[in-house]
């Protein structure tokens, strides 16, 4: 499969373009024909050593018009992140000089590379594991500053090298086990006790990594937050806030915000996207009620729910009736106010299980807040400081598939079952841990992995 992939020399930019942004723009080739294709384009005085910086002009091979002067990186295979010859153009940024480069490598022979091919040339070259190669994506996706030290421990093979050290215990066992169903007589007892501890070591590493999944869904997908209450009680200038900007429109008019205002925000490591919505309230106003019908639907996208209410009026058959709506979600009660609270404002309030005082308009309250949302996820951000690593969905359906069947074989030398129904599980075992490493893995799967990746990374 690898040769098939690799034969022809792939080509693309690999920095983000835009229009008069950006001082460098980088176009990058790979593959045996790198280098005579960019000999055909880049004209400099120095010579080709690799790892050397050259300076020179992109002259057009046929017109001999100068499009650029840029600076060319070439590093020659199997020193390079595919393996093979790679040679990066520095070209001044935005799109036209970039995109000169790369439609003349294409016309001398270079073919556009898909999304993530780069990266799936270094996994099929030896260069990369498959977790490695994820995390570059995770890299170069990373929401928060937690996110991205995770995905480089990721990238430095901290996930791997266990997987591979448990990979490699099922293996020595199933050598074990097989060589005794071929060659029983003459060979000593199977050290069963031994085979036993081993298991159970290698079970409580899998499912030590596989505890770090919720935590790896979080960091990657984020959470969802929406703010929601009636009219007036604050949930504008709560988003204000917390995001320590003038972001949403705040008025002492029931009724301001009449459309869903989003903010990005990193709460413990994780990256929080809160949602301010239209107070909720009977109204004949048409966009008003547009309005409303967006907060309800951002309340079932949401995965937590801030129900604010005003600590001035107390709670209010108004609240009440939209408690009755939003009950079903999870939820924090967001009693805001605080600092004009009536004496009342406890009477009738609903038992929940978080409740959090606010005075939004001072800034207070927002790290109570913050840890309520935490311990809601159930991760401070001491324990997220402290994660080494965070596998994601793909590793952790096939951590699953290993645990089952490692499981499965402890209970097959419980039931003392012949040697043959060992190696069944055990096979699975290793198979299950191979795919999360790559050495067992189809095309299929790849392309799936490799087309999340973004084009010329
Ligand atoms: N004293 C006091 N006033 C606040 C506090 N939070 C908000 N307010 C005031 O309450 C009024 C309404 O605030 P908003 O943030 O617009 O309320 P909202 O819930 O977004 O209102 P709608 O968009 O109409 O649903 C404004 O006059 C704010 O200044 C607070 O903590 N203390
Ligand atoms: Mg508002």
């Amino acid at each position: 499969m690898s040769s098939a992939i690799c034969e022809d020399t792939i080509v693309a930019i690999a920095t983000a373009i835009v229009p008069q942004q950006g001082s460098i723009g980088i176009v990058r080739l790979s593959g045996a024909r790198s280098l005579p294709i960019a000999q055909a384009l880049f004209v400099t005085k120095a010579s080709w050593l690799s790892h050397h910086v050259l300076y020179g002009h992109i002259v057009h091979p046929h017109t001999g018009e100068t499009l650029d002067e840029v600076l060319v990186l070439f590093m020659k295979g199997p020193r390079s992140y595919t393996k093979e010859d790679v040679i990066e153009f520095h070209c001044h940024g935005g799109i036209i000089p970039v995109q000169q480069v790369l439609q003349l490598c294409l016309d001398l022979g270079a073919r556009l590379a898909n999304p993530g091919e780069f990266t799936m040339r270094a996994f099929l070259n030896g260069r990369l594991d498959l977790t490695q190669a994820e995390s570059v994506a995770e890299l170069v996706g990373a929401r928060s500053s937690l996110a991205s030290k995770m995905a480089l421990a990721g990238l430095e093979g901290k996930l791997s090298r266990p997987i591979e050290s448990i990979r490699s215990i099922c293996l020595d066992i199933l050598a074990e086990v097989e060589s005794r169903i071929d060659f029983e007589d003459d060979l000593p007892p199977l050290d069963e006790q031994q085979i036993k501890d081993q298991l159970a070591q290698a079970l409580l590493v899998v499912k030590q990594i596989l505890s770090t999944a919720q935590q790896g869904e979080l960091l990657r997908q984020g959470l969802k937050v929406a703010i929601l209450g009636r009219p007036n009680v604050g949930k504008s200038s709560l988003l204000n806030a917390w995001s320590r900007s003038d972001r949403a429109i705040v008025t002492d008019l029931p009724g301001t915000t009449r459309d869903i205002v989003e903010s990005h925000l990193v709460v413990g490591g994780i990256p929080v996207e809160v949602l301010d919505t239209a107070g909720i309230r009977e109204t004949i106003d048409q966009v008003e009620r547009l309005g409303v019908i967006r907060s309800q639907q951002a309340a079932q996208k949401a995965d937590l729910v801030l129900f604010t209410i005003d600590a001035q009026s107390g709670w209010t058959n108004e609240d009440e009736s939209i408690y009755r709506q939003i009950k079903k979600f999870p939820l924090i009660l967001v009693i805001n106010k605080i600092d004009i609270a009536c004496p009342n404002y406890q009477i009738g309030l609903p038992v929940v299980s978080k409740i959090v005082k606010t005075a939004a308009a001072k800034q207070e309250g927002i790290e109570d807040l913050e840890r309520a949302i935490l311990d809601y996820i159930e991760l401070d951000s001491l324990t997220a400081n402290n994660l080494e690593i965070a596998i994601n969905q793909r590793q952790s359906a096939s951590l699953t598939s290993a645990q089952i069947a490692l499981e499965q074989v402890q209970k097959t030398i419980q039931n003392q079952l012949p040697l043959d129904f060992w190696t069944i599980d055990l096979r699975i075992a290793i198979s299950a841990l191979g795919e999360i490493t790559g050495e067992e893995v189809s095309e299929a799967l790849l392309e799936r992995i490799f087309s999340r990746f973004c084009i010329g990374k």
